[in-house]
């Protein structure tokens, strides 16, 4: 009897650790998802993983992870929070300015070792590898001319050039854009919006809108991204948000049938402009380019000389791969001009150089920050003293 009694606790723990057992298969079993679930998830983290695959090509913008995606999409802010221009280039003017400051061994004096660190901080500026070579060579002149012999001689001379650069901006680029209603101009005006995703296309529209309507102009959103399910509602925060009409038809699937019924409605309306979204996420760049292309001819089934605008949307952030993607598009859709966006906080502002050096399109607006007033017009004066 003493004997069992000893064996109780063992007997008990056994019993014990055989329930646990279970139970924990138990509850591995409840959380198993079913066979399709399952299937499903593990198309769209392959198809991810292919999107980023072209992402590093500079193809696509990175896709982010469910969970930020989400958030993403619901934000629509609503304050903006800098407008100072230089203040939103800060961080540009540390990365080109601030390096170039550093490595110079004497203010007032040049070596040629200054010159070799010049040449490797604006190599690594993402200016891309055309501008940093018209950069230097002007640099190289003026110094081999003794026309510079200081720091402050060659951010004058780098800003110089920039500024030459920049003439392809004329200043007026964004005064005519919002010039609507005067010098004749066709009713409605129509402006695609293009880039890759979350570049900033539909708080662009947003602002944009904004900014038409302020001017007492009829204006019309057209929900053309049909591809990203929460596209269109986000679109609807903004049409709202800056007081404007939209075009949202949830039955409508087909981007290019969106643009042409918009373009009808635009002009039955007697709008102003019609701004139209189009999706950043197709599964290959080459489909993207296809359907845009698409939709621009539909538009000009409607409105031949349109659309009057084909603007590219770019996120400063992404650096020298905003030039490939300015290279793609342009290609496919003969853009007229680039919306630079998220200057605030960026690093890489630099790129706006190279996209006026390299494929020689103006930037008509920077965007500096996530609110409905930041939009400012591209002053590349402005822009130059606030990076150097
Ligand atoms: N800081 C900052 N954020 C911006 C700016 N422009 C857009 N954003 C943010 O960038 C994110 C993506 O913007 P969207 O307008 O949704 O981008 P999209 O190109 O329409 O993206 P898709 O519809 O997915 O193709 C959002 O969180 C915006 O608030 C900007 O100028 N500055
Ligand atoms: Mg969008």
């Amino acid at each position: 009897m003493l004997g069992q009694v000893q064996y109780l606790p063992l007997i008990f723990g056994l019993i014990t650790g055989v329930i646990l057992v279970i139970g924990f298969y138990k509850f591995r079993k409840k959380k198993e998802l079913p066979a399709k679930d399952k299937k499903q998830i593990d198309e769209v983290a392959r198809e991810i993983i292919a999107k980023n695959r072209q992402a590093d090509l500079g193809l696509v913008a990175r896709e982010l992870p469910a969970h930020k995606k989400e958030k993403q999409e619901a934000k629509v802010p609503l304050k903006s929070e800098r407008k100072d221009l230089k203040e939103a280039l800060r961080g540009t003017k540390a990365n080109l300015f601030g390096r170039i400051q550093n490595v110079f061994t004497s203010k007032d004096s040049l070596t040629d070792e200054d010159m070799e660190n010049l040449e490797e901080i604006l190599y690594t500026s993402d200016l891309g590898p055309g501008t940093v070579q018209r950069l230097l060579e002007s640099v190289n002149d003026k110094f081999e001319k003794k026309e510079i012999s200081d720091f402050t001689g060659v951010c004058n001379a780098l800003k110089s050039e920039m500024l030459h650069i920049f003439q392809i901006n004329k200043e007026s680029d964004y005064e005519e854009l919002f010039n609507i209603g005067n010098h004749g101009k066709t009713k409605p005006q129509v402006w695609m919006i293009v880039g890759v995703n979350g570049a900033g296309k539909t708080t662009t529209i947003g602002k944009l809108a904004n900014t038409l309507s302020k001017k007492d102009l009829k204006i019309m959103v057209a929900a053309g991204d049909t591809f990203r399910a929460a596209a269109g509602d986000q679109l609807k925060v903004w049409s709202e948000r800056a007081n404007v009409e939209i075009f949202f038809p949830e039955n409508i699937k087909d981007p290019s049938a969106v643009a042409y019924d918009a373009c009808e409605k635009a002009k039955a309306q007697g709008i102003d402009v019609l701004i139209i979204d189009t999706a950043g996420r197709l599964h290959t760049q080459d489909n993207l380019m296809e359907e845009l292309k698409k939709m621009k001819r539909v538009i000009q089934k409607v409105i031949p000389e349109g659309p009057h605008e084909t603007l590219l949307v770019l996120d400063s952030n992404s650096g020298q791969n905003a030039l490939i993607q300015a290279d793609k598009f342009h290609t496919a859709l003969d853009v007229s001009g680039v919306v630079l966006t998220k200057l605030d906080g960026s690093a890489k502002g630099g790129v706006a150089v190279g996209l006026a050096c390299e494929y020689s399109l103006p930037i008509k607006m920077i965007g500096v920050g996530e609110g409905i007033d930041d939009l400012r017009p591209f002053n590349s004066q402005e822009f130059v003293d606030s990076i150097l």
